[in-house]
């Protein structure tokens, strides 16, 4: 019988979050894991001190890689952030500091495509407000017109504001309500995804004026800041509601919120915000918004694919291998 003390060499990681237990125990077996299963965020100088004694890192959009966080990292080699969506990460002093950058594309499209639909189908048609308007005791008899009225999505024109990944599975949901599409993104689709989408590219402007239904879906960067704002609004329908599922910053939070109170659009789906997890109390107080904690991804299968898919990007970093979603191809040095 062996009772030698085990003392194979285990790096040192961080997991800046909690995750599920089994994949937690399953990266213990090889590495000395500094966790937080509280899930409290950290601070920036509690990540710039874990940082500088760890080899890799799994992070999510809450904590910021920054020149500053990366200030004494000296051993880092990779952050792997359980997220797709990556302005967490300030990627050229990840670059600079010799770190690699991962994200986690492809496994959480349908999951997120789905919820922009269910946002998208709770804020046209009401259901969070008919609900509560249930709850409060207004529900007295059935009517024709007195009880919340909708608007329809199906054969409605939908215009989609970034269309990569997640925007194309919502084009292709919406093929299945009649719906016409129209897109807006940085570059234009060819023309065969442009075709398997059935959608239409035209400026932002003419999108704004013509859908029914707005959503978003692009990458949060500083350049698309207030992408719509109060002079965005302005060009949309009254009759219009706009959905986002990317990024809080995409939107003016304020001047939505009094672009609602005065009905000057018809309603809004909301997923992300500036400075969540706090809200804006403005749109706290309108029945015409649909409000969500950022769960997009949150089905339980997806979430543990992200995770699994980080821990594989971590892994391979760690291994001298190429992580398969390597984000600053630069910082991989074989
Ligand atoms: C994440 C997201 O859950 O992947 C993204 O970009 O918005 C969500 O799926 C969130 O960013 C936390 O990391």
């Amino acid at each position: 019988m062996n009772t030698q003390p085990n003392t194979q060499y285990k790096p040192k990681i961080l997991l800046a979050r909690a995750i599920f237990p089994q994949a937690l125990a399953k990266l213990e077996e090889t590495f000395e894991v500094r966790s937080n299963q509280a899930d409290r965020v950290l601070s920036p100088e509690e990540l710039q001190k874990e940082l500088s004694e760890v080899v890799g890192a799994l992070v999510t959009g809450s904590e910021c890689i920054d020149a500053k966080a990366l200030a004494h990292a000296k051993d880092l080699k990779v952050v792997a952030n359980i997220s797709v969506g990556y302005n967490n990460f300030d990627v050229p002093a990840m670059t600079a500091a010799g770190v690699m950058a991962t994200n986690t594309p492809d496994v959480l499209t349908d999951t997120t495509a789905d919820f922009g639909f269910a946002l998208l189908m709770a804020t046209a048609r009401r259901i969070t407000e008919s609900e509560h308007w249930v709850r409060n005791g207004h529900w007295d008899k059935w009517s024709i017109v007195n009880n919340p009225l909708g608007m329809d999505l199906h054969h409605s024109t939908i215009g989609i504001i970034g269309m990569g990944r997640i925007g194309q599975g919502i084009a292709k949901r919406a093929l299945g309500f009649g719906m016409k599409v129209i897109y807006h993104n940085r570059s234009r689709l060819s023309e065969a995804d442009e075709k398997a989408c059935h959608a239409q590219y035209v400026s932002k402007e003419e999108l704004l004026r013509s859908a029914d239904h707005v959503i978003l879906v692009l990458p949060y960067t500083a350049e698309n800041h207030h992408t719509i704002g109060v002079k965005e609004i302005a060009l949309m329908k009254p009759t219009a509601t706009l959905v986002n599922i990317a990024r809080g910053g995409i939107v003016d939070d304020l001047a939505l919120a009094q672009a609602l109170k005065e009905n000057k659009i018809f309603a809004a789906g909301l997923d992300v915000f500036e400075g969540e997890p706090v809200v804006n109390p403005e749109l706290l107080k309108l029945s015409n918004v649909v409000i969500a904690p950022h769960i997009a991804s949150a089905t339980e299968k997806t979430r543990r694919a992200m995770v699994d898919l980080a821990v594989e990007n971590l892994r391979a970093a760690l291994a001298g291998k190429k992580p398969p979603s390597l984000i600053n191809a630069e910082a991989f040095k074989t």
